[in-house]
């Protein structure tokens, strides 16, 4: 007892202060937290602080970067088809849109304008265009047939926008193979698949 008097600051200082054996940010020696104890525990904490402050900023980035994906990508529908909105205003918003091949798509592009720029849209690619009568809502449709971008313009080449066309996963077809089958088996609503259903 008397003889651990030493004995017990010693187990209390590194207590409260976990020194390691050594330190790579302050090049600490083990032996030495008792020199500069704060400095290095506040390195570490910082190191520490740092590290989270990264890891979360990370997290963060990475979860805006699915949500921006999702907003971008046309949404398929029980029908069997794929669709997705662009508002025509200044250029196209958004500008660029992720579809999926072999499966019909249906674009309605919102013209919030009536310049005579953006009155016309031409998918070159695929030998389309389409007068986009001002403030209203127009559907171009067709099933995008390979892989790869599609670039569409307005009359001038001004406006911008590109489609990019990916490879449709198996839980993609599985549902368009689904939609289809009801609109077959479900006699009237085939003729849904027309597509003149829009804007009444
Ligand atoms: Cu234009």
């Amino acid at each position: 007892m008397q003889s651990g008097s030493g004995g017990d600051r010693e187990r209390l200082v590194p207590a409260l202060i976990t020194c390691h054996s050594c330190c790579s940010i302050c090049s600490m020696k083990k032996g030495t937290w008792r020199v500069r104890p704060i400095i290095h525990r506040a390195m570490e904490v910082g190191v520490a602080t740092g590290l989270i402050a990264f890891t979360l900023g990370v997290a963060l980035a990475a979860c805006v970067c699915v949500v921006r994906q999702r907003r971008i990508r046309a949404q398929l529908t029980d029908q069997g088809f794929q669709q997705f909105e662009i508002v025509v205003k200044g250029r196209y918003i958004p500008d660029v849109v992720k579809v999926r091949r072999g499966i019909p798509l249906r674009l309605y592009f919102k013209r919030e304008e009536d310049t005579p720029c953006s009155e016309h849209v031409i998918f070159s690619e695929c030998n389309i265009a389409a007068r986009l009568p001002g403030y209203q809502r127009t559907m171009v449709s067709f099933t995008p047939a390979k892989c790869g971008e599609i670039l569409f313009t307005c009359a001038f080449g001004h406006y911008q926008g590109r489609l990019i066309v990916v490879e449709p996963t198996r839980r993609d077809l599985a549902r368009v193979l689904a939609g289809q089958e009801q609109i077959i088996g479900g006699g009237g609503r085939g003729v849904l698949v027309g597509g003149k259903g829009e804007g009444l």
